[in-house]
């Protein structure tokens, strides 16, 4: 799909970085590399990467340092989708246009590659040239937000748990902040970290990351219901075969318009203070909910 030239340079500049921290596809033992960068390479838009940076932006900060973070985060997003469309979970054979990863490599090494690419982050944060008391708080942030309690892993749970039966509001609303929002609001705060902000910026960089990300997921679902699986690059029409619990599903699809244009309103309202300067991010936000796949 195409990008908006600003991420179109973002992702140019990521993706040459991912290839730099993920060990060469020969180092021992070379199948787990294989697959780790078949994954990861396989063509995401890099959007978690590219909000790290662009927020980084705002602030004093060094780009080379936000884009080591927006690698680390593109290892966990990538570490879930691998392990999301395992049989177990979403049992998925398409992801990002290609054969998902337990396709092309077995089970097993898909397992593993996910554990690979979880463990990797840590490593790349570990590393990135920040000073340590806000690496600190960086690592803190990505770990709560890929984590069990309001985050990634713990959205997840709920999600599977919720297939196939009735859910309410407040459950729904459960998942899609842990499920999808945490790691974005954790993408758009851990540049802010990275970056000289103050503490009120970080407050509401992590409001405008945990606004957008539920938009996100909000659209995600609508685009589920209304495009088809070309124009998407993974299966279309899976969550209501999975029965799964989605804001077309619960409240239709025009609510679902509404809510996702009023969080995206919400979202664009934090970002008022930085005016200009605040341009690229207020695109990507726009690319984020409007995107079409
Ligand atoms: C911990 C196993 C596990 C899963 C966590 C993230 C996740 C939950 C599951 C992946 C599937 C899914 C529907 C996630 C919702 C978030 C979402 C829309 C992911 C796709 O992200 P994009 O559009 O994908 O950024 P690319 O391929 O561009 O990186």
């Amino acid at each position: 799909m195409k990008l908006p030239p600003f991420l179109e340079e973002d992702r140019i500049e990521v993706d040459q970085a991912l290839d730099r921290l993920l060990p060469p596809e020969a180092t021992m033992p070379a199948t787990i590399h294989r697959a780790m960068r078949y994954s990861v390479m396989a063509g995401g838009k890099r959007i978690r990467p590219a909000l790290c940076v662009e927020t980084a932006g705002l602030f004093e900060s060094d780009r080379r340092a936000a884009i080591e973070v927006g690698c680390a985060l593109e290892f966990i997003h990538t570490y879930s989708l691998i392990h999301d469309d395992l049989p177990a979970l979403d049992n998925d054979d398409l992801r990002r246009g290609k054969p998902t990863c337990h396709k092309q490599f077995g089970e097993a090494m898909a397992i593993l590659a996910g554990d690979g690419l979880l463990t990797l982050a840590f490593v790349t944060l570990s590393k990135a040239p920040i000073p340590a008391e806000r690496l600190v708080r960086v690592i803190r942030e990505i770990s709560t937000g890929a984590g069990t309690v309001n985050g990634m892993v713990g959205g997840q749970v709920a999600d599977v748990e919720a297939e196939g039966k009735p859910v309410d509001a407040a459950t729904l609303e459960y998942i899609h902040r842990s499920k999808t929002a945490a790691l974005i609001r954790a993408s758009a705060t851990a540049g802010a970290l990275a970056g000289s902000a103050s503490e009120d910026d970080i407050a509401r960089i992590r409001r405008f990351g945990e606004k957008i990300g539920w938009a996100f997921q909000v659209v995600d679902d609508i685009l589920d219901v209304e495009e088809s699986s070309a124009a998407l690059g993974k299966t279309a029409g899976k969550d209501q075969k999975q029965q799964k619990a989605t804001y077309p599903a619960l409240y239709g699809l025009e609510k679902s318009h509404e809510t996702a244009d009023r969080l995206c309103a919400e979202a664009m309202a934090e970002l008022a203070p930085y005016r200009a300067r605040a341009e690229r991010i207020r695109e990507l936000a726009q690319f984020l909910t409007a995107r079409r796949a």
